[in-house]
């Protein structure tokens, strides 16, 4: 299957941010880590809202393999961890026509951008991350150097592509609040050249946050209070894209539940109630009232093999078109190649830009 080719990016080294862009829609950039099999919450809380992004964005969408290895991980797993990403991409509808699809390692101007963008960077704003302390605590003694760079790497994912909004949950928000730090006070207030009129010519594009309408995020189903997570050891805490319909169905009859009644949304005493009503919302197409009426007095026994047969609906065209992916490695490899070039050209070109700013000899 060959891979139609879209426009291309002009590459445009010593224009300031944004310059040179042949398609005047704002510039988006998110991506998820190959750290495992992507579950609901992965596409619940961020592909399926890259999917609405797509037709009036000029949408960029990784796959953060670098991102990955900065907690243990098993190298033997890596690379299929992120083919099976890419490959669900596309399957949940990313359409590699509207949005380029690449792997992060595939162009080391990521870790470039990063190595520069950490010379610039106090420890202190790194180490007051809430997501450095947190994943540290789990890390013991072991904790990497990777991890607390995490969010300059996040910040180099984001800036190299002059990226003009950034979808982000809760847990990401102080990333991304970093990464404009970095962009106006640590580069653009530092090294931007003026222009005649005495202007600055901005180096590197601020980013503004997305924040979805409905950001859906999906909690444990052995804990309605933690989010439910790839690293968790416990598999039956999540429902993964891939589960086959008996796990499913087995993994929510499992699913935590409280002595009540009845599904509601919004009691706080009710976490586990307020989740799976809300997925049930979300996999049966329904609005969040109509959801709340229909299942307001249910028992959990009639209610769990209604969102079992919810979901199993939900994600049956999406495993198909997954599998018919996997079948087909060639038009894989061909869309991450054609992504991996469209990225370059536009992630090359604001290293450029960075690096005449920094005062680097030009190599000839
Ligand atoms: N439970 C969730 N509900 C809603 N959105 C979620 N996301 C992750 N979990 C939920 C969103 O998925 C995107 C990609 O996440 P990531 O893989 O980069 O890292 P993460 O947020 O740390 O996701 P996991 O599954 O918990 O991975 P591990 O366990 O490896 O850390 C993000 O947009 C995220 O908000």
């Amino acid at each position: 299957m060959s891979v139609p080719v879209a426009s291309s990016v002009p590459v445009a080294s010593a224009s300031p941010a944004g310059a040179g862009r042949s398609i005047e829609r704002p510039r988006v950039l998110s991506g998820v880590q190959p750290t495992g099999a992507l579950h609901l919450g992965n596409w619940l809380g961020a592909i399926r809202n890259w999917v609405a992004l797509q037709s009036d964005h000029d949408t960029f969408f990784c796959v953060v393999d670098l991102h990955a290895i900065t907690v243990p991980h098993q190298p033997e797993r890596l690379a299929e961890d992120t083919l099976s990403t890419a490959a669900l991409y596309l399957a949940c509808g990313i359409d590699p026509q509207k949005a380029t699809i690449f792997v992060q390692s595939h162009v080391s101007a990521h870790s470039e951008l990063c190595w520069l963008l950490n010379c610039v960077t106090p420890l202190n704003w790194l180490e007051r991350m809430i997501q450095f302390k947190e994943k540290a605590v789990k890390q013991g003694a072991d904790v990497s150097a990777g991890l607390l760079d995490y969010p300059v790497l996040m910040a180099a994912d984001i800036l190299l592509y002059d990226a003009d909004r950034v979808p982000v949950g809760e847990d990401q928000k102080q990333h991304l609040e970093l990464a404009r730090d970095i962009a106006q006070q640590r580069i653009n207030a530092r090294f931007a050249s003026r222009d005649s009129a005495g202007q600055p010519i901005p180096i590197l594009k601020v980013p503004q946050p997305l924040i979805l309408k409905e950001g859906a995020r999906v909690m444990s189903l052995t804990d309605g209070r933690s989010k439910m997570s790839k690293s968790d050891p416990n598999e039956g805490s999540r429902i993964t894209l891939l589960d086959p319909a008996e796990l499913i169905t087995r993994k929510i009859k499992r699913a935590k539940t409280d002595p009540q009644m009845g599904l509601e949304f919004g009691n706080p005493e009710r976490p586990e109630a307020d989740n799976l009503l809300g997925l049930y919302a979300l996999l049966a197409g329904r609005s969040r009232e109509a959801a709340a009426a229909e299942c307001g007095s249910m028992g959990w026994g009639s209610f769990k093999p209604l969102l079992a047969e919810a979901t199993v609906a939900a994600l049956a065209p999406l495993q198909a078109r997954y599998h018919e992916l996997r079948a087909d490695p060639q038009h894989l490899g061909e869309v991450l190649s054609q992504g991996r070039e469209r990225a370059s050209a536009v992630a090359e070109a604001t290293l450029e830009r960075v690096r005449q700013a920094l005062g680097f000899l030009a190599s000839s």
